[in-house]
């Protein structure tokens, strides 16, 4: 059993804070940047025997979506929970629990090492973090209902999967003491019940600079991925994926239900 667990890190791994989020095309991260204004990485945690690839640190920048690493044959399998309460300020603090699983900082990178890995923080979909420690503090969120998720990562940033989706948790927490909340320029819902979208593929339109809301509903849990704004949202039944993004490239962009495979919606930004 694999329990050694790098409970001494200190806070602030955060070199690599909203690395996740951004694919090559300069989306910003929106409105968390400011939580990347923790102190520096201190580093705890032997390297010993894991080389480190550079290319590795390139694609932190970019956010590959590797294969999944399927642990569902696997006797212990690392387990994740999540305590996650508002600050009062505009913020939430994170409590993770990780079980079976060595956190490893994602930074400096390291190659895949079974049993290793790291805590990946999404917050409305949006990666807010990768870190090795189980307390994490969320900052400058609007006021309002906000979806946050903890995935477990390998060292390079791969879902580690049981039964065909991540190990994950996730809580809903309704935030106070933020900023006002914005609102959507457009708002679009879509349905889908029994793997079938109600009315179909539908085709949303949005202008360049828009701040556009997507509400999916399903009767089965699954995460909502819109592709190039790399925004990825849990869907469960009764909890709604709430996808809030400002569009700021033109072209046409798909959403897929990741785990059933089939495309959900796309996003046309002209
Ligand atoms: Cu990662």
């Amino acid at each position: 059993m694999k329990s050694r667990m790098n409970t001494a890190l200190v806070l602030a791994v955060t070199a690599v804070l909203t690395a996740c989020g951004s694919d090559a095309t300069g989306v910003e991260e929106g409105s968390f940047q400011s939580t990347s204004t923790t102190t520096e990485v201190v580093v705890a945690v032997e390297m010993d025997g894991h080389e480190m690839a550079d290319e590795e640190m390139a694609d932190h920048g970019g956010h590959q979506h590797g294969q999944p690493i399927d642990l569902t044959g696997l006797s212990v399998r690392p387990e994740v929970s999540l305590l996650a309460e508002p600050d009062g300020s505009g913020g939430i603090m994170l409590d993770i629990g990780v079980r079976d699983l060595e956190l490893v900082p994602a930074d400096p990178p390291t190659s895949h090492h079974p049993g290793q890995g790291h805590v990946h923080v999404l917050v409305d979909g949006s990666s807010v973090a990768m870190i090795a420690d189980t307390n994490y503090h969320v900052t400058s969120l609007t006021d309002g209902s906000h979806t946050v998720m903890v995935t477990l990562s390998s060292n390079d940033h791969r879902d580690y999967n049981v039964d065909g989706s991540a190990i994950s948790a996730m809580a809903m927490v309704e935030v106070t003491g933020g900023a006002p909340a914005a609102q959507p320029d457009v708002r679009f819902e879509v349905g889908v019940e029994d793997g079938t979208i109600l009315g179909g593929v539908h085709r949303f339109e949005a202008s360049v600079g828009n701040l556009v809301e997507v509400t999916v509903r399903s009767d089965i849990a699954d995460d909502v991925h819109l592709h190039v704004y790399d925004l990825k949202v849990p869907v469960r039944e009764g909890t709604p994926a709430v996808l809030l993004v400002e569009v700021d490239i033109p072209g046409v962009f798909e959403a897929e239900l990741h785990g059933a495979g089939f495309k959900l919606f796309e996003l046309a930004v002209s």
